[in-house]
């Protein structure tokens, strides 16, 4: 008996009722409204998603069903001897709801280890692409040739009941999230490391194994960080691009393998997950500049004016919807403090820390000028030895399935229809601005 099926199907079904009578009896209630600029904005602010799995509030951050990033370091399942928190156990709270015990993380790492065989054409499509492909390209190219696997396609192929969407779309996410660190692992070995592949050790937990399969398994320290890390890039509520387009794709009724792998090409932008990567790039180019690995805060303010000089973006800094320092940030920063003595790039992070907001609310225009989840994450791997910076994103994108793809799940549980907004072109919107004087 698969307990985590049965147990979403227990609180899914009563869930969707009550989701179907409350838009029943208050189909009506006005959301809100909102401007001109807002369309113009990225539609910021604008409420249009149900995402059951985290609420993002600007000032304090995220919470994952109603939990912080330290109470869930504090309240989720650990491995044995460990101290940051299991993503299996994250993984169970966005799916189910409530806090999972031991026992039902456990079973969730054994099941995704049972479910981790990738099938030996997704390695040969992975081979016939130049070493110099970018590795987040790798990636959406492997999901999408992985897709031959879905129960979901092949179900509604044979002509699939509506009712039974979540049960088939159910098996792909787990067999999907099973076989994602064995993708990404494949991506870095073949990459970096002249093809030497290392075999998946089912015994270890989910992180501990991709940790494994990297190459890292020995790196004191790395398993550690690796739990914290695929924990805190899960899910940042539904609007942001990853979980929206999976969302979106979905409700076309594309199969998980396809929502996931457009979804990846969405954190592959560098306003996104590929901010990891111009992080710690824009570090190296400064350090290599400035000739020391320790740049001053003055060294360091000018290079940061040169870059918004040149018209770019300091990478690491801003967020569309917080208005804080990221607590994803400050949690990477506790675990820095915890476990390393002295490293001159996360030293550096944090010099960059005191100079960039300030001079980013000079510029009168940027809404936040604190750092995000992306400002540290590269300096952690670094300190580790994974200095491919060019590889990060797909890290952040072996956990941010964890996330979209439970609220996949929910999509299909609650019977979500087809996504559809309406557009108007800019001469509509002239039309309406005109007679909206003219009635003034
Ligand atoms: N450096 C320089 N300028 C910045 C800036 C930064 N870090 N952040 C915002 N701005 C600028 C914008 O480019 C915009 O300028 P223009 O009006 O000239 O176009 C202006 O400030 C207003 O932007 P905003 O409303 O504050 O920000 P948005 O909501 O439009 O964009 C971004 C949010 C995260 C995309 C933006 O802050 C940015 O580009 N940051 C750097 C890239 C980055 O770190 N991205 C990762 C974000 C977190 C994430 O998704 N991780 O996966």
């Amino acid at each position: 008996m698969d307990t985590l099926k049965d147990k979403f199907f227990e609180v899914a079904k009563p869930a969707s009722i009550e989701m179907r009578n409350l838009v029943k009896e208050n189909g009506d209630m006005v959301m809100g409204q909102y401007t001109l600029e807002q369309v113009f904005s990225g539609m910021k602010g604008i409420i249009g998603l149900i995402t059951e799995t985290s609420l993002l509030d600007a000032e304090e951050g995220i919470r994952f069903r109603g939990y912080t990033i330290p109470e869930l370091r504090e309240k989720l399942p650990k491995a044995e001897n460990g101290v940051e928190p299991l993503p299996e156990g994250l993984f169970y709270l966005m799916l189910i709801g409530e806090l999972p015990t031991v026992e039902n993380v456990r079973a969730i790492s054994a099941d995704w280890a049972r479910r981790a065989v990738v099938p030996n054409h997704v390695f040969k499509v992975l081979d016939s692409l130049p070493k110099s492909t970018h590795p987040m390209t790798q990636f959406t190219i492997a999901i999408n040739a992985l897709q031959t696997e879905s129960e979901f396609a092949k179900a509604y192929a044979k002509g699939m009941n509506k009712a039974d969407y979540w049960d088939y779309a159910y098996e792909d996410v787990m067999n999907l999230i099973g076989r994602l660190p064995r993708i990404a692992a494949y991506i870095y070995r073949r990459t970096y490391k002249n093809d030497e592949h290392i075999e998946p050790n089912p015994k270890l937990d989910w992180g501990a194994n991709f940790a494994h399969m990297l190459g890292f398994g020995e790196v004191d320290g790395f398993k550690r960080l690796m739990r914290l890390y695929l924990t805190i890039h899960a899910d940042h509520e539904g609007g942001n691009v990853s979980a929206h387009t999976t969302h979106l794709v979905g409700s076309a009724l594309s199969d998980p393998y396809l929502a996931f792998a457009a979804s990846m090409n969405g954190l592959a932008g560098p306003l996104h997950g590929l901010a990891n990567q111009e992080v710690i790039k824009w570090i190296f180019e400064m350090q290599d500049a400035l000739g020391t690995k320790n740049p001053s805060e003055e060294q360091i303010a000018d290079y940061v004016n040169k870059t918004l000089k040149e018209g770019k973006v300091v990478p690491g800094y801003g967020h569309a919807v917080l208005r804080k320092t990221d607590p994803r940030y400050t949690a990477q920063m506790e675990f820095a403090k915890r476990n390393i003595e002295h490293d001159d790039t996360i030293e550096t992070v944090w010099r960059i820390y005191k100079v960039v907001p300030p001079i980013l609310e000079s510029l009168g225009k940027v809404k936040n000028p604190w750092p995000n989840v992306d400002a540290h994450s590269g300096s952690l791997l670094v300190h580790y030895g994974m200095v491919e910076y060019d590889f990060y994103t797909v890290m952040f994108g072996v956990s941010r399935a964890l996330g979209v793809l439970a609220s996949y799940l929910w999509d299909r549980a609650y019977g979500m229809p087809i996504e559809r907004p309406k557009s108007v072109t800019s001469e509509w919107m002239k039309n309406k601005i005109n007679s909206a004087k003219a009635n003034a």
